[in-house]
């Protein structure tokens, strides 16, 4: 009897929890090149440089494992479901509420690899990927019936599974047949290009990251343009609007893996003010060293909470409905949290971010000290600025 390898494949995949599984080629992505090129003549990178390198690389399919013959495409689902926020907390992107998905995706594609090799009696060698690698994944998976891309620019899973997974690839060096494109669509739908907060989905399908909260939030190693500030809203960590709005996300399928649930990891929410307490590396890694939190570094995070904070006191002193629990007692308390942190701050960026908040509250009595101990003439005159503003 012959043995069917790729159906032997898919099924073992889905024995491990992925849950949309194809196979890909060896072939080229030459037709996605103009598209990428002019994403990065645009200026649409930002500051990821390592975005401009590797043209050649993205576009084959194999390029880091020698001798790959076929790919094994697969998407797991990462969505939990998400309790209401409380005052003073930040929101992480569902992606990475528990343990960090590189490890873990990759976890489970070698043991994939490993029972291939059981089931079909040979010896299989095999390499996965997932993220982090110069490749176009999504357009492989696009043209592998893994899902099609939204005009949120992200893979949507065919049978209403929605955008809320990982997609991943594991290079083999046995031949199996390809799969061709699922056929999926957004007909005349835009809603994440209108519910977006910061306009950040410049046409169908393409994201400018200078403006996407995602890239605010995890990349960028700056501080928050001002003029941005106010979109993020409650996101300390990534952003999920461009899928909560999608009509393909009304039903999501929950992670099939504990690691991706919240008690694994960061949870769906941080304490803000247990951030800003977090004073040193080691500590920062303590609590964020398995997750995918710690990308923006410590600085990074911080300097996000502070933003949350900033449009969390507009909200409060607005009179908005929307926390009557907090009382004026709590918001002093965390004001003040802020305030201790920006009169010890080494850090120009976070101090500056911290007396936003600040600014944000309209308390112009803790703005005005922390101008009065600024020594750095042109925090000095940025934090004038405010206090001119609050009167
Ligand atoms: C850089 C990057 C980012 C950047 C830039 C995002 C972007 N849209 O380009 C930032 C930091 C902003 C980001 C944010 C997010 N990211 Co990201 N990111 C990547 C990364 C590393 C590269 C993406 C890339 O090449 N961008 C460049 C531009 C030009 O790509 P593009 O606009 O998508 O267009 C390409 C193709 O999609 C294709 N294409 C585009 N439209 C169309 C239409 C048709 C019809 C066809 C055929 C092709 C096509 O052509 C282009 C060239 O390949 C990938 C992993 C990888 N190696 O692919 C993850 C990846 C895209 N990110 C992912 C996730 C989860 C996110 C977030 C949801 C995280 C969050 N919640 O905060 C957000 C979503 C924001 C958004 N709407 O895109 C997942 C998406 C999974 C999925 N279901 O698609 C990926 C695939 C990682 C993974 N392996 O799971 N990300
Ligand atoms: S992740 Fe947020 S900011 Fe980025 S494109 Fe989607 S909705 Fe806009
Ligand atoms: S919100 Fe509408 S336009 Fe955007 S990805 Fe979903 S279906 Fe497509």
């Amino acid at each position: 009897m012959t043995i069917n390898k790729k159906s032997v494949v898919i099924e073992i995949a889905h024995d491990l929890g992925f849950h949309h599984v194809s196979i890909g080629s060896m072939q080229p992505l030459k037709d996605q090149q103009d598209r990428y090129l002019s994403w990065i003549e645009n200026g649409f990178a930002a500051s990821m440089h390592y975005m401009q390198k590797n043209l050649d690389r993205r576009m084959q399919p194999g390029y880091f494992f020698e001798g790959s013959k076929s790919a094994v495409l697969a998407s797991v689902s990462y969505y939990s479901e998400r309790p209401s926020i409380r005052p003073f907390h930040g929101a992480v992107a569902r992606y990475a509420v528990g343990l960090d998905y590189h490890a873990v995706f990759r976890k489970k594609m070698r043991e994939l690899r490993d029972r291939i090799a059981v089931e079909l009696n040979c010896s299989v060698l095999g390499k996965p990927f997932i993220d982090s690698y110069p490749f176009f994944e999504q357009a492989y998976a696009d043209r592998h019936g893994l899902g099609f891309i939204g005009k949120n620019s992200l893979l949507i899973m065919p049978e209403l599974a929605g955008s809320y997974s990982f997609i991943g690839e594991l290079f083999l060096d046995i031949e199996l047949e390809a799969d061709g494109p699922y056929v999926g669509t957004c007909g005349k739908c835009f809603r994440c290009g209108v519910d977006c907060p910061t306009q950040a989905i410049v046409e169908p399908g393409v994201v400018d990251s200078n403006r996407c909260i995602s890239y605010l939030t995890i990349e960028n190693r700056d501080g928050v343009p001002l003029e941005l500030r106010q979109s993020m809203g409650d996101w300390v960590f990534g952003c999920d609007v461009c899928q909560e709005v999608c009509p393909y996300n009304q039903r999501p399928v929950k992670t099939p893996w504990v690691e991706f649930e919240p008690q694994s990891g960061a949870g769906h929410y941080l304490d803000l003010v247990d951030l800003l307490a977090i004073d040193s590396d080691e500590l920062f890694q303590q609590r964020f060293g398995s997750t995918a939190l710690r990308r923006p570094r410590r600085r990074g995070l911080l300097r996000n909470a502070l933003v949350v904070l900033g449009n969390q006191f507009a909200e409060i002193v607005s009179g908005s409905t929307r926390w009557p629990e907090v009382d004026s007692s709590e918001l002093e308390a965390v004001k003040r949290a802020v305030f201790d942190f920006a009169w010890v701050a080494d850090d120009e960026m976070l101090r500056e971010h911290a007396a936003w908040a600040i600014f944000r509250s309209g308390d112009a009595a803790l703005l005005s000290s922390l101008e009065k101990r600024e020594k750095n003439p042109d925090l000095k005159d940025c934090l004038r600025k405010y206090l001119f503003e609050l009167d």
